[in-house]
């Protein structure tokens, strides 16, 4: 089984839960993300590579083939769509609900809500279901400050403890999803390496069980 495999991963929660899970299948990391300033981490094995980059990243590289495997939110993989990439197996790791939330007691009936947000393509679908017309504002983080200052009404963000909401005096409103992180293949990879990554989904599968 020589096949060499590039595994994509984001530093934070993400790279912290999934070792645990490549180590169960004997894949080790020998440098620290954390710590190093490399973006292609050596592993115990020869043929197997981690590349580091930013969560948001993690689909369009294995989309391309420019990485085997990755590991990316639910949340991440729908507003990329998924092209060109198979989703084997669920992780159960890195898990928070995807909700709306607003200004603690705030009452609003604007005609046409605004809705600020980074997860564009979730909250139209889930608007768009309720046939609700919204508008929404494009946001790459710090959503909570949003209806803070009177930029948007609600916004639509991951709530773990629900503390960041609290602290900046919001509360969740409405459930969107559930979230948890996904072991991700590109489609071409999955049949040129097929035995090595066969291999791979089943060890993992195991230690997720
Ligand atoms: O941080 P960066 O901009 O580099 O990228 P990223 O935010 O996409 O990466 P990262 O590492 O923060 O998140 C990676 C993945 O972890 C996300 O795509 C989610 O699938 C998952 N995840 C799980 C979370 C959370 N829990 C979470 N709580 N991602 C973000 N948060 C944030 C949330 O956006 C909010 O700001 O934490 C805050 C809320 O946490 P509580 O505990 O205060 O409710
Ligand atoms: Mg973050």
């Amino acid at each position: 089984m020589n096949q060499t495999l590039t595994i994509a991963l984001s530093k934070g929660r993400i790279f912290k839960e999934t070792m645990p899970l490549l180590n169960a299948a004997g894949i080790e990391a020998v440098d620290d993300p954390e710590t190093s300033r490399k973006l292609i981490l050596d592993t115990n094995r020869d043929n197997v590579k981690l590349v580091i980059i930013r969560a948001t990243d993690v689909p369009t590289y294995v989309q391309y083939g420019a990485a085997d495997i990755g590991v990316a939110g639910k949340d991440v993989l729908i507003e990329h769509g998924g092209e060109g990439i198979y989703e084997p197996l669920d992780l159960k790791i890195a898990r928070c609900r995807l909700m709306v939330a607003g200004r603690k007691g705030q009452q609003s009936n604007a005609a046409r809500l605004r809705i600020a947000t980074k997860f564009v393509n979730s909250t139209r679908n889930y608007y768009a279901m309720q046939g609700k017309q919204v508008e929404i504002i494009k946001l790459y983080g710090s959503m909570e400050l949003a209806p803070i200052v009177g930029l948007a009404d609600y916004i639509v963000d991951l709530v773990d403890t629900g503390n960041t909401l609290k602290a900046n005096g919001l509360e969740p409103l409405e459930h969107i999803a559930d979230i948890s992180s996904r072991l991700i293949v590109n489609k071409a990879s999955m049949k040129m390496k097929h035995e090595a990554i066969q291999a791979l989904i089943d060890k993992i599968a195991t230690a997720v069980r």
